[in-house]
């Protein structure tokens, strides 16, 4: 019997920079014989190493995965973007050159008879309480006008800093403060009404289940992407026609074998 179509896929954390040359190709190659095969994607957050604004899209690199994604949505696959702590300040430019459409934290979905709560995953940090601090000082409208009228070299040198000050502050705070919150995974739950949730930026792939309240829930993480490694990680979620929820890793996938 012809196994179900899959509609939609689901991508985060590929941290992509020029200094990743590896994932880069493997995003690209992903794009082109996984993506092109289904409705949706859907890239849930830190697609980008970081991203200082729409007019980097000049830069050759950004040019080159934004004209990727591109090409996939001209063939009518619909690209649906959530932002990450890291590319939160991609606006209306950057969907326009890519033909994906900009979602809200969190979105929920209808998808292969499930109603799926969708997010980056960082605002359910909440004992990070210095991140929580940080992000709520970064996604104020006004703070990010103020910051994009600055010159884009001035705004990648204090991304720079940023980064360094954030590599630091991690070596101290525990792996449990830098999870999820319980708590708050399950105000999120209450808030949408759904039983299942897709989220990434832990970097800690894991399907979840549970049962709260006598409520069934189940929690899906994503993996971060690094096919610039020793050992190459990454992978996705799929959902087909029927329902069926898959979890893909990459190096079990045989995505680099010629279409
Ligand atoms: O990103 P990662 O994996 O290293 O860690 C995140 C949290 N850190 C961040 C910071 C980003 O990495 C920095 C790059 C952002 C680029 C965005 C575009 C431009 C914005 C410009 C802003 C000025 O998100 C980290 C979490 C970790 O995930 C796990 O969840 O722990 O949080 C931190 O490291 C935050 C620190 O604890 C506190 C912030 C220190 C910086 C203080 C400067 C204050 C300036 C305020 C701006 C007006
Ligand atoms: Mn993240």
């Amino acid at each position: 019997m012809a196994q179900p179509a899959t509609v939609a896929l689901f991508i985060s954390d590929l941290h992509l920079s020029q200094s990743q040359p590896r994932t880069t190709q493997a995003f690209f190659n992903f794009l082109q014989r996984r993506a092109n095969q289904v409705q949706e994607l859907y890239i849930l957050g830190d697609l980008f190493e970081y991203w200082a604004g729409d007019d980097d899209l000049d830069n050759p690199y950004n040019k080159s995965v934004a004209d990727a994604m591109r090409a996939l949505s001209n063939t009518g696959v619909k690209i649906f973007w959530i932002a990450g702590n890291r590319d939160f300040l991609v606006g209306t430019a950057f969907a326009n050159a890519t033909g994906s459409v900009l979602l809200p934290d969190p979105f929920i979905a209808s998808i292969g008879g499930h109603r799926i709560t969708l997010a980056h995953g960082d605002a359910q940090c909440t004992d990070d309480t210095a991140y929580m601090a940080f992000r709520q000082q970064v996604r104020q409208a006004q703070w990010q006008a103020t910051f994009l009228s600055l010159p884009l070299s001035q705004r990648k040198t204090i991304i720079a800093g940023l980064r360094n000050d954030s590599r630091q502050a991690k070596c101290t705070k525990s792996d449990d403060i830098m999870d999820v919150n319980a708590t708050a995974i399950d105000d999120l739950f209450d808030a949408t009404g759904t039983a299942l949730m897709i989220h990434g930026h832990t970097h800690r792939p894991a399907r979840h289940e549970y049962s709260s309240g006598g409520r069934q829930r189940v929690r899906y993480v994503l993996p971060d992407w690094n096919l610039d490694t020793d050992v190459p990680r990454g992978g996705w979620i799929a959902i087909d026609a029927d329902g069926a929820i898959r979890r893909c890793n990459i190096a079990e996938d045989g995505m680099e074998q010629p279409p």
